[in-house]
């Protein structure tokens, strides 16, 4: 299954790329940037532009895994739902046509006939992306389609993605919010026991051409299946005496961040938004774990990057699952899976991860990590 590895990168890259286009081109930013105001009467639209976006870039991924394996069609989740309603209130369900001018029409149902918009939109849809170094040459990867799922995050810090803040990355630093945050995540997940076994994350917005030529992004991939686990990052060296250091969401509770500076200390702990981000600073090196006390992940947010972490010989456990067992958080029991609903709730929260995680490189800081906040949640 090397060549579903490949087939993600280009894909990943080409979701990347629409993300780009709807903030290079003006037509496509004013929309996805546009405030609610005045009882207008595509205000219902407007304000889902960011969906759309979304909708769009799951349904390429979709429409172009499913073309190449069919088998794995029907075990293409994501985030969003390709159904929408336009200012006229018709429903209008969004997929890639076999044309850039069939998906162009279908966009402009939806876009209220901004041909303009939907034209490029569906440009980008269609527009091979350029090729990627993969550098995947040699692995072959012992899975078949039929085995397997996939989880789509299209835009993850999505929140980051319309605010459009540019900040400048220092290497080996974590920068704690900007457009950097915004990612795809690609997961792909074992439907008999629901272990991530490969993740793919681009990184549409990493740097900045310094000639004026836009932005650059940066992919990130990583199989970790039986013996086989490779990842394009290389495990970060372990900092043996530096101390240890856990990113948070701002949102996180004042009890665990309590907890957490007894254990590291107050300037080892750093916050950043986006879900995947947190967990890519964790396969980075830039933080040594991510510790998430509330149910407000999901399955899509944490698939991809959990696969790279599974393949540097870490993982994301079940925080609530971990802390209220008796057995080592290294059991593998504790790790999240991904093929499963929560079959009590509905809507999304059937996928979300409704313990809480905690992410990590290193088994021994895991441990320490579950002892600090055991009895405290
Ligand atoms: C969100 C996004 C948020 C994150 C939340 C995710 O996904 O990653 O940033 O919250 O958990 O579900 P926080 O930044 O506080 O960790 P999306 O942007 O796709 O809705
Ligand atoms: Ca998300």
């Amino acid at each position: 299954m090397a060549d579903l590895l490949r087939l993600l990168l280009r894909v990943a890259e080409k979701a990347a790329n629409v993300a780009r286009v709807c903030r290079q081109e003006a037509p496509l930013f004013q929309l996805l940037v546009q405030e609610k105001t005045g009882d207008d009467k595509n205000k219902k639209f407007v304000q889902d532009f960011k969906t759309l976006a979304d909708v769009v870039i799951q349904e390429v991924i979709r429409h172009d895994v499913g073309a190449q394996f069919p088998e794995m069609a029907g075990f293409i989740h994501g985030e969003e739902s390709n159904k929408f309603e336009n200012g006229l209130g018709e429903s209008v369900t969004v997929t890639v046509c076999s044309t850039e001018e069939e998906t162009a029409a279908l966009l402009s149902t939806v876009l209220d006939g901004d041909h303009t918009a939907a034209s490029l939109l569906a440009r980008a849809i269609h527009q091979d992306p350029a090729t990627i170094d993969t550098s995947t040459d040699g692995l072959t990867v012992p899975l078949s389609p039929s085995e397997l799922g996939i989880w789509i995050d299209p835009i993850d810090a999505t929140s980051q993605y319309i605010e459009g803040r540019e900040e400048v990355l220092e290497e080996g630093h974590l920068s704690p919010s900007g457009l950097h945050c915004a990612l795809v995540l690609i997961g792909v997940y074992l439907r008999s026991t629901g272990e991530p076994v490969m993740g793919v994350i681009n990184q549409p917005f990493n740097s900045k051409d310094p000639a004026g030529g836009g932005w650059r992004g940066k992919h990130f991939w990583g199989v970790s299946c039986g013996s086989i686990n490779v990842c394009s990052v290389s495990r970060p060296k372990d900092g043996a005496g530096r101390g240890l250091s856990v990113v948070l969401s701002s949102s996180e509770k004042q009890v665990v961040k309590e907890a957490l500076t007894s254990l590291c200390g107050p300037d080892k702990l750093v916050y950043a938004s986006g879900a995947g981000y947190k967990i890519l600073c964790v396969i980075q090196g830039l933080a040594d774990a991510y510790v998430l006390s509330e149910g407000s992940t999901f399955k899509w947010d944490s698939c991809a990057p959990h696969a790279l972490l599974r393949a540097l010989g870490g993982g994301v456990v079940d925080l609530s699952k971990t802390l209220q067992s008796n057995v080592g958080p290294q059991d593998h029991k504790m790790e999240l899976t991904y093929h499963q609903p929560y079959t009590e709730c509905k809507g999304a929260d059937r996928w979300a991860n409704h313990g809480g995680l905690v992410a990590y490189r290193d088994c021994s800081q895991l441990c320490s990590i579950i002892g600090a906040l055991k009895g405290k949640l």
